[in-house]
């Protein structure tokens, strides 16, 4: 009988030495009850026999409970980043600037066969080709002063008839130096200076504006050369006004020989002082034209 104790003795010191030796189990959760080896039921004292089942304390684990990880800072949930800004809609280019629509330009207005000139292309000659020009009676002695100067050029001025820019001017003054003491202004048919046909024509009329006195128009022709061509007297107006020269009223001054007007052989036009003396002269003339 004491073999068999010792031997059972034996028995549970190996067995407790082959639990010592086994890894202990994991540390169970509080709340799972896990076999202890005091839960082990204590082998009896019946002798050890292969049949008898030897609890070990080789339960199955419980297995863990799946840790719930704590929330680690990685696991903090990260703000999704901003949308990419979203492409600003480029706004289409404007437009490129459309034409200003070009009204229909008017036509250009017929060439003026009429027009000889209305000084607005600021030159010293008219629309024909001939030149402006002024006059005097320094050659026969006198000390008439006319501007712009006699033999210089001549530039139509500032100031217009009708709104236009600019017309044919003179100024000065008429002494009694000479006899029949004049100043004058006027403008040629064609330059070289040459005789014109104008007798398609049955006048001219331009506008005038001056002083108040009394002003001499006359048409040199070729077919006279003492000076006494044909013209008409008219007053210039102190406001422009249209003054209208028929050539059918036209006559010579009388101090020369009689000459017929055949209208063919006119060099051109010129206005000058009737009388003497004129301390001041003004005398303006603008949109020449001839009348069909
Ligand atoms: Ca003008």
């Amino acid at each position: 009988m004491k073999g068999i104790v010792r031997t059972l003795i034996g028995l549970v010191a190996l067995l407790v030495l082959a639990l010592g030796c086994m890894p202990l189990p994991p540390p169970a959760p509080p709340d799972t009850v896990v076999p202890t080896p005091t839960n082990t039921p204590k082998p009896s004292p019946t002798p050890a026999s292969s049949d008898t089942p030897v609890p070990t304390p080789t339960n199955t684990p419980t297995p863990f409970p799946t840790p719930i990880p704590s929330p680690s800072p990685t696991d903090t949930p990260v703000p999704p980043p901003p949308p990419p800004p979203t492409d600003t809609p480029v706004p289409p280019p404007p437009p490129p600037p459309t034409d200003t629509p070009v009204p229909p330009s008017p036509p250009p207005p017929l060439p003026d066969p009429l027009l000889i000139d209305n000084c607005e292309d600021g030159n010293n000659r008219n629309l024909l080709g001939g030149y402006w020009f002024t006059y005097d009676d320094r050659g026969s002695g006198g000390t008439s002063e006319v501007v712009p100067p006699a033999g210089g050029e001549f530039y139509c001025t500032a100031g217009g008839a009708q709104g236009t820019g600019f017309s044919a001017q003179m100024t000065g003054r008429v002494t009694t130096a000479y006899q029949y003491g004049f100043i004058g202004m006027g403008t040629n048919f064609a330059e070289p200076r040459a005789p014109r046909d104008i007798s398609g024509y049955r006048g001219i009329s331009f506008w005038a504006k001056g002083d108040g006195k009394a002003y001499r128009i006359s048409f040199p022709q070729a077919s006279i050369q003492d000076f006494d061509y044909y013209g008409t007297v008219f007053v210039a107006p102190q406001g422009w006004t249209q003054v209208t020269i028929l050539f059918a009223d036209l006559r010579q001054g009388g101090f020369g020989a009689p000459v017929p007007w055949t209208g063919t052989d006119v060099f051109g036009i010129q206005w000058q002082t009737v009388g003497q003396p004129h301390n001041s002269i003004f005398l303006a003339v603008d949109e020449l034209r001839f009348l069909p």
